[in-house]
């Protein structure tokens, strides 16, 4: 039996000492490089905080595997036992060019099923996460459940890019042009915690991976937010995907207004 009160506080504790480290590195130089393309930055704190939380991981829970975004846990190919999926730095371009909005995000999963999920706003030193069956908090407040809203009345975060297409039925312009209000951030993990305080009503990407959306997908579902690709469908745990989260009935209506188009 794993006792997941003791994963859940030693996870708080890892959490707390790497945010302390990205702090202290604002007052160092940064060694910045560029993976998929000229937009997607790495520094080497995210790699320095990622190895930090796999030695942790490792010594104290050697059973349990990591997917981890810059590359070194393990090659998860399952979701069988105990996996941890950790984006160290959510929002690096935000870390390099702001030193704000970004954030570490964590989901911990047993066998496909979220049980710990964590999203720390490391600046304003405030933690967002959730124990499956046992409530969602931002800090010592219980977060509560999430309430249906029109789509008329919706403050949505979106990246500007969705809105640069040919297409003249282009889903994304049409929700823009809908909702009462956008907002851009710049970090996925940012956008779920924002959707779970009810700072946003829903967020849309066009392609997330597992790290962006593990840590969120738990805390937004334990207060009965909404959490698919834009076919409606549940997310793959271990596979990029478009993503739509929202609050109970804007989810349903986006998506049935949106993308189901015929
Ligand atoms: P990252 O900062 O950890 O890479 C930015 O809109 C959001 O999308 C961030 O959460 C960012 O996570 C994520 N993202 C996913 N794929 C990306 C890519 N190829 N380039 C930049 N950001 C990406
Ligand atoms: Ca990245
Ligand atoms: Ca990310
Ligand atoms: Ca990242």
């Amino acid at each position: 039996m794993i006792n997941w009160s003791n994963v859940d506080k030693v996870a708080k504790e890892w959490l707390k000492e790497a945010g302390k480290n990205i702090i202290a590195s604002f007052k160092t130089a940064l060694q910045i490089d560029t993976k998929a393309d000229a937009n997607d930055l790495v520094t080497n704190i995210d790699k320095e905080i990622e190895q930090y939380f796999i030695n942790r991981i490792r010594e104290t829970f050697p059973s349990h595997n990591i997917l981890g975004e810059e590359g070194f846990g393990d090659e998860v190919e399952s979701m069988d036992g105990v996996v941890w999926i950790i984006d160290p730095v959510d929002g690096t371009m935000n870390f390099v060019h702001q030193q704000r909005n970004f954030f570490i995000s964590i989901g911990i999963f047993e066998n496909g099923e979220g049980k710990l999920g964590y999203l720390y706003d490391v600046v304003h030193n405030e933690l967002y996460y959730a124990k499956s069956g046992e409530g969602a908090f931002w800090d010592e407040l219980r977060l509560p459940t999430l309430e249906k809203v029109e789509v008329s009345e919706a403050v949505i975060g979106l990246s500007a890019s969705l809105l640069i297409s040919s297409d003249p039925n282009n889903p994304f312009a049409s929700i823009v042009k809908d909702v009462r209000g956008t907002r851009s951030y710049g970090s996925a993990a940012l956008e779920f915690a924002y959707v779970a305080t009810g700072r946003l009503d829903a967020y849309i990407s066009k392609t997330l991976s597992p790290w962006d959306f593990a840590g969120g997908i738990i805390i937004v579902e334990e207060i009965g937010g909404v959490v698919t690709d834009f076919n409606g469908q549940p997310l793959n745990l271990l596979k990029k995907s478009p993503v739509i989260v929202a609050k109970p009935g804007l989810h349903e209506t986006l998506i049935k207004q949106y993308f189901q188009v015929n």
